[in-house]
């Protein structure tokens, strides 16, 4: 057998790597990262603009892997290329972000390989992909990050921003429908720094694409705006890297690239290749495939020097040459544009601006008040004042949610630095592609009706999985909303969202509340977070009778304590039945019955404070506890113990005035007042 060129040795190396480690695992998918090897290539080595060495230098280009089941082809190639591991801070460190030892304990505990790429886990794992479809919408995210902060940071003679990003995406990818909401988006906005190269293997989980799959995805994405490119061969590296190159010359819209690819390529035993989909190949199977590819049989996780070397020289050397011009162009901007330099600092820092809260209004006690989307609406435009990096919109309901930033224009093809989002009716879009903003620095935020939570909950629950400090704005939080009925008012979702992990789910009772509240979310910066907001108004309580909302960050507090401080019972409230619990209180109080009320904006806020704190806001011996939320009793059990009541939903809405609707389900100071006497026995 003749010599294999460098080029085919390095990839060979990425095949039997992942190979190797599905194989240890005895769990994973090696076919594709045997398949994509080429394009994984020839992608970093020849185009990916990426210093191993400095894996988060906020200039680089982007690489996703949406097809995170493939995730040893990312491991390989990042271990391969040299990617240097960073510390909390983001600084680089001694030794690999992916080691050969955790390529061998892959899927194991305590290794960076998991089952599918974890964004935190290791450098140059941009986002968390897994759950199909994800990644290719944190791509748009991700392209049109570059496109705002082009347009904002950007000075002739400094273009510091001018990365593209390159997502790899399979058939799983294509037909799951968050990717039509974010190609859709993308093609709109022309994003022309964004390449999706599509793995067109023709078979998915159960068999051949045939089975459900038959769509002209070259048609559709034209339908979108994109351009389309095909490559016939995905060992062809040349005509690869000509599909790439066209992608780079193409900036006035996104471009995709089918590429025809064999699952498991080089596999000598088909059917054992289609077994092998989703499984190891078995050891066998492993040796025939080296023998294939002209490798020793029996070697292990052999990495030739060689390799190594060559990849150093590719992307290591020109990525290495990229990031210095750019740190010298930084340098120099710096000096004409001093306030612009000292804001991107920030950004990339991880931190607020300077003075980011002075514009948080305060609300007077007005007994009529405001809805708390009209309150929160006005605490956005405040902070958006002195935070220039904040930016969002809503899926086709800024009027409704109250998110428009007065004073900035809407962000388009003809103005990528506007501030205001327009995402379409895209709900699951929207929220991956401000996952995919948050990865690049901005703060993003994203608005729409609570109960659409659900339409977009897989990319919710990614933000919370990866720590990013998403904004959702989520307006008309229950039935409160009315006469749209059943269909629009959330039941179950304050359960639901509370029970995802990481995630601040936020309820606010007033506009000082709102205000508050708001305060304490923008300056937790590993937690997205839940704004639940509502349609009518809530009065403005009086902070001279009752305690300061400041002590909303605490998750729960003593809004009111019973006359004598000797309380017999407690009632908490959420959101827009605080004021239905501040009734309660207030003639119970009259009926001289001790009674506590305490406002518990975020469950997860209170979680985290010390126990006397908890202790001092619920004291255990007190057990007449009554809970009052429009939802579901679900998550308040751990608050209410066994003697708690609760009012609140145990069915769907209705569809009525709202007024109407709390009486009909009886959320009501009566009622409350009733739960109150019988848990003190006083029925
Ligand atoms: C949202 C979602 N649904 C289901 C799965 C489980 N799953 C993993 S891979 C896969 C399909 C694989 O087919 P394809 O996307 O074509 O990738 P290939 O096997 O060709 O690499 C499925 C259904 C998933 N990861 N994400
Ligand atoms: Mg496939």
């Amino acid at each position: 057998m003749s010599t294999p060129s460098i080029e085919q040795l390095a990839i060979n190396t990425i095949r039997t790597l992942s190979m190797d480690a599905v194989q240890k695992a005895n769990s994973g998918h090696p076919g594709t990262p045997m398949a994509l090897a080429p394009v994984a290539y020839e992608l970093w080595q020849r185009h990916l603009r990426y210093d191993p060495s400095e894996p988060l230098w906020p200039g680089r280009d982007r690489f996703v892997l949406s097809c995170g089941h493939a995730s040893m082809l990312l491991y390989s190639v990042l271990h391969l290329a040299g990617v240097r591991r960073v510390d909390h801070h983001g600084n680089p460190q001694d030794g690999l972000a992916i080691t050969e030892g955790d390529i061998k304990n892959f899927r194991q505990l305590g290794s960076p390989c998991a089952g599918h790429p974890e964004y935190g886990e290791a450098a140059g794992i941009e986002t968390t992909t897994g759950p199909l479809g994800q990644g290719v919408g944190n791509s748009v995210g991700m392209a049109l990050a570059a496109r705002w902060l082009a347009a904002h940071y950007n000075r002739p003679g400094f273009e510091l921003f001018d990365f593209r990003t390159y997502a790899l995406c399979s058939d799983g990818d294509l037909m799951e429908g968050i990717s039509g909401e974010a190609a859709s988006l993308a093609g709109h906005l022309k994003l022309g720094n964004l390449l999706w190269i599509y793995d067109d293997n023709s078979i998915t989980i159960e068999g051949e694409t045939e089975l459900a799959f038959s769509e002209d995805v070259a048609k559709r994405f034209a339908g979108y705006g994109w351009n389309t490119l095909r490559v016939d061969d995905a060992n062809d590296l040349a005509a690869i890297g000509r599909a790439i190159e066209a992608a780079k010359q193409t900036t006035d819209r996104p471009t995709i690239i089918i590429l025809k690819s064999i699952i498991g390529y080089g596999a000598p035993n088909k059917a054992n290749t289609h077994a092998a989909h989703g499984a190891p190949l078995g050891a066998d199977e492993v040796k025939l495939t080296k023998k294939f590819y002209g490798w020793p049989e029996d070697a292990q996780f052999l990495v030739p020097d060689e390799v190594r070397k060559h990849f150093a020289e590719g992307v290591g050397r020109r990525g290495q040459a990229a990031r210095e011009a750019w740190e010298r162009k930084l340098a120099e901007y710096a000096k004409s544009f001093p306030k612009e330099a000292a804001e991107l600092r920030t950004m990339w820092a991880g931190k607020l601006p300077e003075g980011w809260d002075k514009g948080i209004p305060t609300f007077p006690a007005d007994a009529k008040g405001l809805a708390s989307r009209v309150s929160s609406g006005k605490v956005l435009n405040g902070l958006a004042k002195h935070y220039p990096w904040l930016i969002g919109g809503s899926a086709d309901l800024a009027p409704s949610t109250m998110t428009l930033l007065e004073h900035t224009d809407s962000l388009s093809s003809h103005n990528y630095g506007g501030r205001n989002l327009h995402f379409g009716i895209r709900e699951h879009g929207m929220a991956a592609v401000c996952n995919g903003l948050s990865l690049c620095g901005i703060r993003p935020y994203g608005a729409t009706f609570f109960v659409f939570t659900d339409y977009m909950r897989p990319a919710l629950r990614l933000s919370a999985i990866m720590r990013r400090p998403v904004i959702y704005v989520l307006t008309h939080d229950s039935i409160g909303l009315g006469e749209d009925g059943p269909t629009h008012q959330p039941i179950e979702h304050l359960s639901a969202c509370r029970a995802i992990p990481q995630l601040d789910v936020i309820r606010p009772g007033d506009a000082n509340e709102v205000a508050e509240c708001y305060r304490t979310a923008i300056q937790r910066m590993h937690h997205p977070a839940a704004m639940v907001l509502s349609r009518q108004n809530l009065p403005t309580l009086d902070r001279t009778k009752f305690a300061p909302a400041s002590l909303c960050g605490r998750g729960a507090y003593v809004l009111a304590e019973a006359p004598g401080g000797k309380p017999q019972a407690i009632v908490m409230a959420t959101g827009s039945e605080l004021d239905i619990a501040v009734k309660a209180w207030e003639k119970l109080t009259a009926e001289g019955i001790a009674v506590r009320l305490v406002s518990v904006p975020c469950f997860e806020w209170f979680d985290e404070q010390d126990d006397a704190y908890r202790a001092s806001v619920l004291p255990r011996e007190i057990k007449a506890r009554v809970a009052v939320e429009a939802g579901v009793r679900q998550c308040w059990d751990r608050f209410l113990g066994e003697h708690g009541r609760f009012v609140g939903m145990s069915t769907f809405g209705g569809s009525a005035p709202y007024a109407a609707l709390y009486k009909h389900f009886g959320i009501t100071p009566e009622h409350v007042i009733a739960e109150v006497k019988a848990a003190l026995g006083r029925a």
